[in-house]
């Protein structure tokens, strides 16, 4: 375990603001392939994660170890092309390292993005999922250690980890933009396999919709730390033993490439509304 100091995230997000002098309102997480939206940032800065103190790199395909600050929609932002995993070998409190940065910088509300599995046989690849919720299966918690009460509290409520504002806005907004919304819980496993047909079936038992191997860290740092949070999942295969066919990060890479106008869509309608 790594003890993160408040003297360390100062010193990432000072190196941050002495880069952009942009205060950012809403910090941005892009999982597996879902880095275009990068792309809109307006007047982005852009920071590699190796230059940033204390951050650790990007490991993983589609993640391209990148910062950008900037505005989206006329929002001033920071946006992540590509987060941490707890299978890279970084613990917990490591991969949501980032959230914690982005609370220094002045971020109040948190949209989180990844590819999942879908589990809820009603999917299918290509659909966005709103994450109502989660189950955390990593057996990891970020907030295992003393805890800085300037931070956060000790026992942090997660009964509305994922702010029911948001998702009504989210819903709205995509209603309104006649982009197909799922709506379910995202079940976080540490990977980095995929998962066995008969934990699927397990995990669907347990009430999940959608696998991945990220986001739950983040999201718990994030409240923790007073930040609201959206999530969206982009339903990249169905998950193992639902279609007969054997899993892959390319296909999931195929998929989030696919939907790429859809997402761009919903996202950068729902930023000025978040
Ligand atoms: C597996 O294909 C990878 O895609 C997902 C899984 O968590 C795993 O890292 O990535 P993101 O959750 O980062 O989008």
């Amino acid at each position: 375990m790594t003890i993160l100091t408040q003297d360390m995230i100062k010193e990432a997000a000072q190196y941050i603001q002495s880069k952009s002098p942009v205060t950012p309102q809403i910090g941005l997480i892009l999982g597996s392939g879902l880095g275009v939206l990068a792309e809109h940032i307006e007047e982005p800065i852009s920071i590699a994660y190796q230059d940033i103190p204390h951050f650790p790199q990007s490991t993983v395909e589609g993640h391209a170890g990148e910062l950008l600050v900037g505005s989206l929609q006329g929002v001033p932002v920071v946006l992540m092309k590509g987060r941490f995993h707890m299978y890279e070998g970084y613990g917990p409190e490591l991969t949501a390292f980032p959230v914690r940065v982005m609370k220094e910088l002045g971020v109040s509300k948190l949209l989180v993005t990844n590819a999942a599995g879908g589990i809820n046989t009603s999917f299918a690849p290509g659909d966005l999922m709103l994450i109502s919720d989660h189950i955390n299966l990593t057996g990891k918690n970020p907030l295992i250690g003393p805890n800085d009460s300037e931070m956060g509290p000790r026992f942090p409520d997660m009964s509305q980890a994922y702010s029911r504002k948001l998702r009504d806005t989210a819903k709205k907004v995509a209603s309104e933009k006649n982009v197909p919304l799922q709506e379910g819980v995202y079940v976080g496993l540490l990977g980095p396999t995929y998962e066995t047909p008969a934990e699927i079936v397990m995990l669907r038992t347990l009430g999940g919709d959608a696998v991945g191997m990220s986001t739950v860290s983040e999201v718990i740092v994030a409240r923790h730390a007073g930040i609201e949070v959206l999530g969206i999942s982009c339903i990249s295969n169905m998950a193992s033993g639902i279609l007969d066919q054997p899993l892959s990060h390319h296909e999931v890479m195929e998929t989030t490439d696919r939907v790429r106008e859809k997402f761009l869509s919903l996202v950068l309608s729902i930023i000025p509304e978040m």
